[in-house]
């Protein structure tokens, strides 16, 4: 049977890479993001694949819940629910940085997580089958300077992840959070409000991960056998690891 993957955040990177390899699959997708422009080019691509897309912004709460009340028949149950938009907006100490900046982070990490979370959750409950995998982030775990908030939304995708396992106990859906670290994808270009020569500068002489390794990773963990419920998994590129304790020393 046909199974069907709805990507938030399908226009760029992670979301978009997962759309190539799971269409590439045989699954049926529901792709969003805001740029719908980059949607259609998408499905586009990705003919003759079931795609269905829908233009909105998860940080609107009445825009989620428009997108689920017009998906059409045939797309209306969502095997895998991939919440993987999201942000990071600078890298501003949190003494020095800017509070729209990590007001959009916890609207479009934590609050849109959750509302997508929210309105799909409960047919999964009752279909007693789903999963929902969560995109967090090494950020998660590890801290680093001007990481702030950003860590900190991550954190929550962290947790939250582990509670809903909780909840769903014995239902049969499942739950994953996949915490990445260095990735190239438009990411460091969004961190850096567009600056290319400094989102180039993160990947200068390194060999990160690609969307697509992310999307290998999401598949290989949707595509266990039922009873198999990856939790997490945290992944960096080989060039990574954590850094040394900082000591500030008396000059
Ligand atoms: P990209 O910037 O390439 O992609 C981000 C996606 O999120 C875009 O499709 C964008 O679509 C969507 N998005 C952002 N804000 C909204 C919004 N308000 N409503 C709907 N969609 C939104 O980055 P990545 O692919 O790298 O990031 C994907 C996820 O992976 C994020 O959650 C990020 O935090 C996480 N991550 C990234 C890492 C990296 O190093 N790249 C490492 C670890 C985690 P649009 O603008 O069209 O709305
Ligand atoms: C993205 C990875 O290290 O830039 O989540 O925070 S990092």
């Amino acid at each position: 049977m046909t199974r069907t993957l709805l990507v938030t955040g399908a226009t760029s990177g992670f979301g978009r890479a997962c759309a190539e390899l799971f269409a590439a699959r045989g699954w049926r997708l529901v792709l969003t993001g805001r740029r719908g422009d980059r949607l259609a080019e998408l499905q586009r691509q990705l003919a003759p694949a079931e795609v269905y897309t829908a233009s909105f912004d998860v940080r609107r709460r009445d825009e989620v819940e428009a997108m689920y009340a017009a998906l059409p028949e045939g797309f209306r149950d969502i095997d895998v629910l991939l919440n993987n938009a999201g942000l990071a907006l600078g890298l501003a100490a949190a003494h020095e940085t800017d509070l729209d900046q990590w007001e959009t982070m916890v609207d479009t990490n934590i609050k849109g997580l959750l509302y997508m979370t929210r309105r799909f959750l409960p047919d999964m409950v009752r279909r007693r089958c789903g999963h929902i995998v969560n995109i967090g982030s090494v950020a998660g775990s590890w801290p680093y300077p001007g990481g702030n908030t950003y860590g900190a939304t991550k954190a929550f995708v962290q947790q939250f992840s582990r509670n809903l396992r909780a909840d769903v106990h014995g239902t049969g859906v499942r739950v994953t959070n996949i915490e990445p670290g260095l990735a190239e994808s438009e990411f460091s270009l969004v961190r850096f409000d567009g600056d290319s020569d400094k989102a180039a500068k993160v990947y200068e002489g390194t060999e990160p991960l690609t969307p697509a390794d992310i999307a290998e990773i999401v598949l290989w963990t949707v595509e266990r056998p039922a009873h198999v419920n990856i939790n997490c998994v945290e992944v960096m590129p080989t060039c990574q690891s954590w850094a040394s304790l900082a000591v500030a020393r008396k000059s």
